[in-house]
């Protein structure tokens, strides 16, 4: 007889094996062709717009249908980001010139870049090289990047159009500065305008950190900016719930911090280490508002002597690898996720069907919505 207990295992074992049978559409991600001509997929948001970055340049994907936009008024661009409005983020350069952060907003709504839509954030007010970076966008449009202040120094910063004209104005600029050292990346910001990052200390050594505006005035003060402790360690990405993700460069180790006590410390048992998919290296790249993280893992598979690497998404403990939860007959290898929205939908590149480089769009079937959420379906098993 099965007591009420094991009945309760029975259960959830019949639900883990539906959400992975065959007969449940053979996977549970939807895999979307981006775009081929090399593209990866870089950033998805909540409207399931997507950005990333093909051999011709910058592009908005949306609706089926990869729209370049062009290189924002220089030779190259990378975009890295889209907030939830559909401002696009990233850097451009052409040689010769510094390279530039930039911000693209459709202003007339075509689903194109036109001239006067684009804006160069530039560096700080007084820096003798004029090279900036942008890396992610909130949904405020506050922009985090860095900027260098000389030759050999870059500082953080928080960018936003506090006058709303559409350029790039004196102190517009929250200067983070560095944790201590020569170097500040910031890599995210979540909507409550707290910043991940990482750079170098005053003993030279490179540590993750979060930045947050703590007493609200719109400057960077002593206390801001905490570093999470970890020896060589780079923070990558935040969520909207505060959820950070980072790794430790050696020995590798891609984690999770949140500040769970709140009390503006990392505390040791606040981390989660997420492991690998069974090489060496691994690296978290986004983090959504249910703390869920998508990445990038070696699976410990050589081909050619080259090691074999894989997208990963890291839900309730577990992280799995993408070519499991997708239809075994797709002819998709997913090697790398990089942004996921707030429903769980996963952006990346892979090589699709043609054995060319291509962006994806994974879209979740409503199973892993529930899983994603953390209502209910406990138990999600591995196919091998
Ligand atoms: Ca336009
Ligand atoms: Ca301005
Ligand atoms: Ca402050
Ligand atoms: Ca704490």
């Amino acid at each position: 007889m099965l007591n009420s207990r094991m009945l309760g295992v029975a259960m959830l074992t019949l639900a883990a094996g539906a959400l992975c049978s065959p007969s449940f559409g053979a996977g549970i991600y939807q895999i979307i062709d981006v775009g081929g001509g090399f593209a990866e997929a870089t950033g998805v948001n909540n409207a399931l717009q997507v950005t990333g970055t093909s051999g011709s340049g910058s592009f908005l994907w949306q609706n089926g249908t990869m729209t370049n936009l062009g290189n924002f008024g220089m030779d190259h661009s990378i975009a890295y980001d889209i907030n939830d409005a559909g401002q696009i983020v990233g850097i451009c350069w052409s040689s010769g010139v510094p390279t530039d952060a930039f911000m693209w907003t459709d202003g007339n709504g075509s689903g194109t870049a036109e001239v006067g839509e684009w804006l160069h954030i530039g560096s700080f007010p007084g820096s003798t090289l004029p090279s900036a970076r942008a890396f992610a966008v909130n949904s405020a449009g506050q922009v985090a990047g860095y900027g260098a202040v000389q030759y050999g120094l870059t500082h953080g910063f928080v960018w936003s159009d506090l006058n709303d004209n559409g350029q790039s104005d004196a102190g517009e600029k929250i200067d983070l500065g560095t944790p201590g050292g020569d170097f500040c990346t910031p890599t995210d910001i979540n909507d409550a305008g707290v910043v991940a990052g990482y750079g170098e200390t005053a003993s030279g050594a490179d540590h993750g950190f979060v930045w947050d505006d703590r007493d609200g005035n719109g400057q960077s003060d002593a206390g801001e900016m905490l570093d999470l402790g970890l020896p060589n360690s780079y923070a990558t990405a935040i969520g909207d719930d505060g959820t950070v993700a980072g790794y430790t460069g050696v020995p590798n180790q891609p984690f999770t911090w949140k500040d769970l006590d709140g009390d503006w410390e990392a505390d040791q048992d606040e981390f989660v280490f997420l492991g690998t998919l069974g090489g060496l290296y691994a690296r978290p790249h986004a983090v959504n508002k249910h703390g869920v993280v998508v990445g990038w893992s070696e699976t410990g598979e050589f081909v050619e002597g080259d090691p074999v690497a894989h997208g990963w998404v890291y839900a309730n403990g577990v992280m799995h690898d993408l070519n499991d939860l997708i239809p075994a007959d797709s002819g998709w290898v997913i090697e790398s996720a990089d942004d996921i929205n707030d429903s769980g939908a996963i952006v990346g590149y892979g090589t699709g069907p043609d054995g060319q480089r291509h962006a994806f769009l994974l879209v979740p079937e409503p199973a892993m919505l529930l899983l994603l959420a953390g209502g209910g379906v406990v138990g999600l098993r591995r196919r091998r």
